[in-house]
């Protein structure tokens, strides 16, 4: 009876990212007795050969196949990477009956279609360690797998999702981050995720982390994260990104997780970026981050219109934004606001005011993204579903299970987003989801450019070396 599971990293969009989610699951399944083979097609020269040849000295039980992007999210270039993962898991069939197991944070987002893009036996959605060591368990066993929790599976041309049970951070294995190579991840990525917590329990209305992630906040003992930047940092990995939804809520974990970094005496080793909400972040939490090694922050801002905001579920104001930047600015802390054009209600006037705000605020990095992705299950999706939102899809309602589905403003058309380019100018403070590669995007799937500077030495998060690059 074959005992193990062969987790594959699909991941190959450049700059590398490191597979941490697919990390976490293999050190469950070992720590459960079932350690995993691993494939990373991240670093192979001819992925189907590297696959023939792993699956000729392997019988597995499963494979594990990780999606972490089903597309790039972008209005401007809609690119899918489920065809991608479609012709990996059909080449996988041609070598192995072992059932296909899908499962990662894209995955996540839209599970069922996903498994019917990639014609996959099964996928488990949102925490991957308790499930995976379930199923594989069953199989070990010699039983059936179908009533595994989070499992997401085709019954009849129906697709069967099984409860959500998200697991409890206190009860993982200490992850050793052993399993791939981070250091390398490090050298051609420019930097290593890692969590300090799971989950995000805010109502913005566009956003699938509350779907995917759970809308329970769980927390990591900031001990038990230490010790895993102390692992990472023996294996020569110094750049980190942490993969919260928003490393400040809560905000007294967040400056527990920094005091914690200071104390182990990490603070001016390590270097990292997160991703944050403007409110609640106080002075406090900026001088800590600081001294905990924070080399910069994402603000997810969306708009800088209060009416704009109210509309997308956000719980600030313009106000707190301005005392968000005065509280960067006093603090030294680089930083970069995201944000989100297009939404239900936003006006030619409000996409004005909002960029006239940024300059005004005087913001040192402004990412702007026109279009809002629609997925299934966020307060979005159900209210265009019952009518209570509209505006215009893109490329339609009926769209294919592998096309990424865009919305956008009734009072908007795709020719007057042209209006933000407009009101950019050639502003170097200023970025666009567009197409990677194109001048000023900061689309980072595949950006050969910015993974050219990494590979020459640049660290740290993509939005930051890009803004090195264009001297801003
Ligand atoms: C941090 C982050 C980044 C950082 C990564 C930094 C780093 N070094 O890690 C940066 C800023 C670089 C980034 C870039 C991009 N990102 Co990003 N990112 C995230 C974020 C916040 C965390 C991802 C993460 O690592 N989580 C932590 C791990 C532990 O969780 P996980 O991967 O989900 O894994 C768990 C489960 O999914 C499952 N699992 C994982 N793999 C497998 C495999 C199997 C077989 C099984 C059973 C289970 C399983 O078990 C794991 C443990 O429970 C997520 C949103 C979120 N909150 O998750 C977006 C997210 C993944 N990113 C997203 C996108 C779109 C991108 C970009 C394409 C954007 C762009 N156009 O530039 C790029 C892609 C870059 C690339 N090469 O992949 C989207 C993907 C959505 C989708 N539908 O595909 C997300 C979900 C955000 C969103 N809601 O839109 N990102």
């Amino acid at each position: 009876m074959p005992s193990t599971v062969l987790l594959i990293n699909t991941n190959v969009a450049r700059p590398p990212v490191s597979p941490v989610g697919l990390e976490y699951v293999g050190e469950s399944l070992a720590a459960a007795g079932l350690p995993p083979a691993v494939l990373d097609l991240s670093f192979t020269a001819d992925w189907r050969e590297d696959l023939s040849s792993t699956l000729r000295h392997l019988d597995p039980l499963a494979i594990g196949v990780t999606v972490r992007n089903t597309d790039d999210c972008s209005f401007a270039s809609r690119r899918s990477f489920l065809p991608w993962i479609k012709d990996v898991v059909s080449e996988i069939r041609k070598l192995t009956e072992a059932p296909v197991i899908l499962g990662g944070a894209g995955f996540s987002t839209m599970p069922e279609a996903t498994l019917r893009a990639t014609g996959a036996d099964a996928g488990i959605r949102g925490d991957g360690e308790a499930a995976m060591v379930a199923l594989a368990s069953c199989l070990a066993n010699g039983e059936s797998y179908a009533g595994v929790p989070n499992l997401v599976c085709q019954q009849n041309d129906k697709v069967v999702c099984n409860p959500t049970v998200n697991a409890d951070p206190l009860k993982y294995p200490l992850p050793r981050r052993r399993l791939f190579d981070n250091k390398r991840y490090q050298q051609l990525g420019g930097q290593v995720g890692i969590e300090t917590k799971r989950g995000c329990s805010e109502q913005c209305i566009f956003c699938a982390d509350p779907v995917a992630k759970g809308n329970r906040v769980r927390l990591r003992p900031p001990l038990n994260v230490v010790q895993e930047l102390r692992d990472l940092l023996d294996q020569g990995v110094s750049w980190f990104h942490l993969c919260d939804s928003e490393f400040n809520l809560p905000l007294s974990h967040a400056k527990e997780v920094c005091r914690a970094i200071i104390d182990g005496g990490l603070g001016d080793r390590i270097r990292w970026h997160c991703y944050s909400a403007p409110v609640p972040f106080d002075r406090e939490l900026a001088g800590l981050m600081k001294r905990a090694g924070c080399a910069g922050v994402n603000f997810g801002v969306d708009s800088l219109c209060d009416q704009q905001l109210r509309r997308l579920g956000r719980r600030h104001d313009t106000r707190d934004v301005q005392n968000l930047s005065l509280v960067m600015k006093e603090q030294d802390l680089n930083y970069i606001i995201d944000l989100l054009v297009g939404g239900p209600g936003e006006t030619e006037e409000t996409i004005r005011a909002t960029l006239q705000q940024a300059r005004q605020l005087d913001i040192p990095l402004v990412g702007i993204a026109a279009g809002l992705r629609v997925y299934p299950g966020t307060p979005l999706s159900n209210a265009i579903n019952q009518g209570t939102i509209s505006g215009e899809l893109f490329p339609g309602a009926d769209c294919a299970a592998d096309e990424p589905l865009f919305y956008l403003s009734p009072h908007l058309t795709v020719e007057s987003l042209s209006l933000v380019s407009d009101l950019v100018g050639d502003d170097p403070r200023f970025l666009s989801l567009a197409s990677p590669n194109e001048e000023g995007s900061y689309n980072y799937a595949d950006d050969d450019a910015l993974a050219e500077l990494i590979k020459q030495g640049a660290r740290g998060a993509y939005w930051d070396i890009i803004r090195r690059s264009r001297g801003s």
